[in-house]
């Protein structure tokens, strides 16, 4: 297959609610080929309509890490189409697997045409918020490899944005909580996400201008979670608190 095929092989996955072999076990692609591929599937969802809303960070804590096996930094693509309204309710049929994991959300307050330094973090945003974010691998099993993950524009599905809070909130000792039915399921410290949330945002900056995407304001970026995914059944309530930032919920 090349690589556009792939695309198109991954973005019916997702039209057809359907698993798909994990690529690598017939076919070897590069990580820069992979991340073609990503965009390539990005292109399709833009001509169905679908507008580009930021980017998400994967893998930026070890309890991530661990859970999927893999050790490297991934970032992919969010659309108008995978946001949920905070305490909406998720068209679970349209989900293969899902899992949701507890996250901390930027808002990007200026036009980024460069890199950016951490000190400058919070300068570039206007505001921060509590997350949920909904992956749902297109692999059967929930089971890859760096490179099929990162083709699978990381496993992106759905996500739902609390409150914004001031830019300048305190989040360096926050913890973040993932609840469901009214159980703590997860928690998480927001410094488990390289040390310092923010970091992610440097990175994510970096990353995507790489690639030749400058993030604009109104666009956001999801930090990554802070702790393992849990796995998503029809019918819950599902929330993430955290004490600097509030809440956010929604219904499967
Ligand atoms: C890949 C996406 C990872 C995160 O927050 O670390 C991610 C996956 O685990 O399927 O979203
Ligand atoms: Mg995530």
């Amino acid at each position: 297959m090349n690589l556009n095929e792939i695309a198109s092989t991954l973005d019916q996955a997702v039209l057809a609610v359907n698993a798909i072999p994990q690529l690598h076990l017939n076919e070897k692609i590069s990580l820069h080929e992979a991340y073609q591929v990503q965009e390539l599937g990005l292109k399709k969802r833009m001509e169905r309509g679908e507008v580009l809303t930021g980017v998400k960070m994967g893998f930026t804590s070890e309890a991530k890490r661990i859970q999927m096996g893999l050790d490297d930094l991934i970032w992919g693509g969010l659309t108008d189409k995978m946001e949920l309204a905070n305490g909406g309710k998720l068209d679970f049929p349209s989900f293969i697997h899902p899992r949701v994991e507890p996250e901390i959300a930027f808002l990007i307050g200026r036009d980024i045409n460069a890199p950016i330094q951490l000190e400058e973090a919070t300068k570039v945003i206007d505001g921060v918020a509590v997350a949920l974010e909904i992956i749902d691998s297109r692999y059967e099993n929930f089971k890859f490899s760096l490179e099929d993950v990162v083709a699978d524009n990381c496993s992106s599905a759905a996500y739902v944005l609390g409150k914004w809070n001031s830019p300048t909130s305190e989040i360096q000792e926050d913890v973040l909580e993932l609840w469901i039915d009214g159980e703590l399921v997860q928690q998480g410290e927001a410094k488990a996400i390289m040390g310092n949330p923010y970091r992610s945002l440097v990175d994510a900056i970096r990353l995507s201008l790489k690639s030749g995407l400058n993030l604009k304001k109104g666009q956001i970026v999801l930090a990554g979670a802070a702790t393992p995914a849990v796995y998503l059944q029809a019918g819950q309530t599902i929330s993430c608190k955290s004490i600097a930032l509030g809440e956010v919920n929604m219904l499967t």
